[in-house]
């Protein structure tokens, strides 16, 4: 048997109730084949990065364990990208939801399909405030820790997060 990986994910959406979307998102992540949610990050709201005449994100991060490998996986996150009626009308736009593979284990990917560690997730608060809080004593493959790296990139305007809601 091949044992479990422990995988983050990360979650974005800023259309059609994008609250909703990465709820909904949550739930769909532990129902995926060879995989179990071991946990899920509040959800957090901040203004766009990159191209900023779109509107506000709400991101979070689950943590799963799963059997499946690492391409495997990332069709399962694109195909339930497509199952949120994720259209690209441009680079960066809006989108209804955006499924990111953070880490896989202590995997080191670099192919041109997928790059694990994501390559921008040290830089982004909008990933590490949530994983952060998700996996405190974590480490990234390269051995930095993220809640070091999440205190680094604290900007009081960016985020805000969201109280629970009952479903
Ligand atoms: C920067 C540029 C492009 C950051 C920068 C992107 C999200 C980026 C977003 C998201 C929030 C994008 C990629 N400097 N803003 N912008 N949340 N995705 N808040 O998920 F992330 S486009
Ligand atoms: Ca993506
Ligand atoms: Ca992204």
């Amino acid at each position: 048997m091949i044992p479990p990986v422990d995988v983050y994910v990360g979650l974005g959406s800023n259309l059609d109730d994008p609250e909703a979307q990465v709820a909904q998102a949550l739930v769909a992540l532990g129902e995926l084949p060879l995989t179990r949610r071991l946990g899920a990050s509040s959800l957090y709201v901040s203004r766009p990065l990159g191209p900023q005449d779109q509107p506000d994100f709400v991101n979070a991060v689950a943590h799963l364990a799963t059997r499946l490998s690492p391409l495997a996986l990332l069709d399962q996150l694109q195909a339930l990208e497509q199952r949120h009626r994720r259209v690209r009308q441009r680079h960066w736009g809006p989108r209804t939801l955006d499924l990111d593979l953070l880490l896989f284990g202590k995997q080191v990917i670099a192919t041109p399909r997928l790059r694990v560690p994501h390559p921008e997730m040290s830089a982004r608060a909008f990933v590490m405030a949530p994983l952060a809080e998700l996996a405190p004593a974590l480490s990234l493959p390269d051995g930095r820790g993220v809640s070091a790296l999440a205190e680094t990139l604290a900007s009081p305007d960016l985020i805000r997060v969201l109280p629970e809601r009952p479903r």
